[in-house]
């Protein structure tokens, strides 16, 4: 084999694992997407270097219990969180791609709006972006057009602050696949291929849980579009509304929110509870492949 030939080899066998265009997504399997808020009030600060040590170890504990994909953030999407600076989002999440992309290839994605933070993520080892805005900020659509990664557009209705205030639609499902037209139409217009296209109907983004149960149980009519679906109700209050439990008491509840997710179309599901999510996922996929 000439060394130009191998150098081919083994570039698109890097590429094959990190997944760029088409590849990865396309896996059978539901993949899992492990939840890696790098705030300030997850974890405790020892200093720089322990948060960061902390976040790759907890990234490390959520590949080997089933992540195929770590979903690093560095803003609060909350309705009372503050918004934080392009530098320090910067600071907080760099590190931490770069820790967790030295130790590993498994899929990363950037949870952002921000174009900067995208350019820097995906140059640090991130090779998804998941924006909660849909690439709707100013320079994002643009940003990810020239990044050429896979992009998870989530549906939010109204902005972060005030979303929860009186979420309101005549048909929630008719119009988040609306939007889901729309915002594939202008990343398409922009060079963004289909193919690196993620949906993510935003549960809790604008929604009361009338509006989340519609969605969840109609989830597979998003499927038409050809594209992976993403669904996270991993915690969420919607789940807290049901079973009147607090946060910490909702990991029964989000692993079979997951699942139903799983079983009504998702491909993709983002979960704090790794280890709990990959049991229920390998006894579905046990009775999906039996005769
Ligand atoms: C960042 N973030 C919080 N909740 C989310 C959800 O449901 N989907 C996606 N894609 N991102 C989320």
């Amino acid at each position: 084999m000439k060394p130009n030939q191998l150098l081919v080899g083994l570039l698109s066998n890097r590429k094959a694992r990190l997944g760029f265009p088409g590849t990865f997504l396309k896996q059978k399997n539901p993949h899992i997407m492990g939840v890696l808020n790098v705030t300030p009030d997850s974890f405790s600060d020892g200093g720089e270097f322990a948060v960061v040590n902390a976040a790759v170890e907890q990234a490390e504990l959520m590949i080997g219990a089933g992540a195929s994909i770590i979903d690093v953030g560095g803003e609060s999407t909350r309705p009372n969180a503050t918004a934080v600076s392009i530098e320090e989002e910067l600071s907080r999440v760099i590190p931490v791609i770069e820790g967790i992309r030295s130790a590993s290839d498994v899929q990363i994605s950037i949870d952002t709006s921000k174009p900067e933070v995208m350019k820097f993520a995906i140059s640090a080892g991130a090779n998804i972006i998941n924006d909660v805005y849909a690439l709707r900020q100013p320079g994002s659509l643009e940003m990810a057009a020239s990044l050429g990664v896979p992009v998870c557009l989530m549906h939010m209705q109204d902005k972060p602050e005030t979303m929860q205030d009186k979420p309101c639609y005549a048909n929630v499902v008719e119009e988040v696949n609306d939007f889901f037209i729309q915002r594939i139409k202008a990343c398409e217009a922009v060079g963004i291929a289909k193919e690196n296209i993620i949906l993510d109907p935003g549960f809790g983004f604008g929604k009361t849980l009338q509006h989340n149960l519609s969605l969840l149980a109609h989830l597979d009519s998003f499927n038409s579009h050809g594209c992976p679906i993403l669904a996270g109700l991993s915690r969420k209050s919607m789940l807290g509304e049901i079973l009147n439990k607090s946060v910490d008491q909702r990991v029964i509840g989000s692993v079979l929110a997951a699942l139903m997710a799983v079983m009504n179309g998702a491909s993709i599901v983002r979960v704090h509870d790794v280890a709990q999510t990959s049991d229920a996922l390998k006894i579905y996929n046990a009775v999906q492949s039996a005769n």
